[in-house]
């Protein structure tokens, strides 16, 4: 027995911090087909970080019986015009849904039913979304500073990473003269 919690959350960075905590990172390398233009992809610094997250989950993916935990520290920066973004994924397994948590930064999260109608909701400083079942979710990230985001996840449903990279979402979040427009 012991009194210490395993993981730590740092409410003002997001940070998760602990042993069990596991850290991972998406350069631009990473991300062949997800921007729409491509030649300007293949152009940028393919070690670019777009992305990094920090995630604790007590009972693994697929097992039913926990709550996941990430943040996401999505980073500033566009290719050709479409803005930095994670890449997006349906659940799988037992579908289910997801809560976010802005932490800071100002971005959008971009939501797609199973039958493609595509729609965004603004990310600032404390808002909270929830992402229903059978719904692809992705951030972008619309500022010029990080934008730090939590998830919370049910263990037993998995991540559908093809169905995304295979057929992409129906609208995408792009810059027209600095504004942020899904097109
Ligand atoms: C999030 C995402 C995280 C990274 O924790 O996994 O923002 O995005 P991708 O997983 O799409 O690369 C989540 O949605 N968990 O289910
Ligand atoms: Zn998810």
């Amino acid at each position: 027995m012991t009194d210490r919690p395993g993981v730590r959350f740092d409410q003002l960075t997001g940070h998760l911090i602990g042993e069990r905590v596991t850290v991972s990172e998406r350069r631009l390398a990473g991300m062949e087909g997800y921007f729409t233009d491509t030649a300007a992809w293949a152009l940028a610094d393919q070690n670019a970080v777009v992305y990094r997250v920090e995630a604790y989950e007590p009972v693994p993916e697929g097992v039913l019986g926990g709550i996941g935990l990430a943040t996401t520290y999505l980073f500033p920066g566009s290719i050709g015009g479409e803005y930095y973004m994670t890449r997006g994924h349906f659940h799988s397994n037992a579908d289910g849904p997801e809560l976010c948590m802005t932490i800071s930064g100002s971005g959008a999260l971009i939501l797609m039913s199973r039958d493609r109608e595509t729609r965004y909701e603004m990310m600032s400083l404390g808002s909270v979304h929830h992402v229903p079942s059978e719904t692809a979710h992705k951030a972008a990230n619309i500022g010029t500073d990080a934008l730090v985001f939590v998830s919370y996840w049910s263990s037993e449903i998995g991540h559908d990473y093809e169905t995304i990279k295979k057929s992409g979402f129906s609208r995408r979040l792009i810059s027209v003269n600095g504004i942020a427009e899904l097109r």
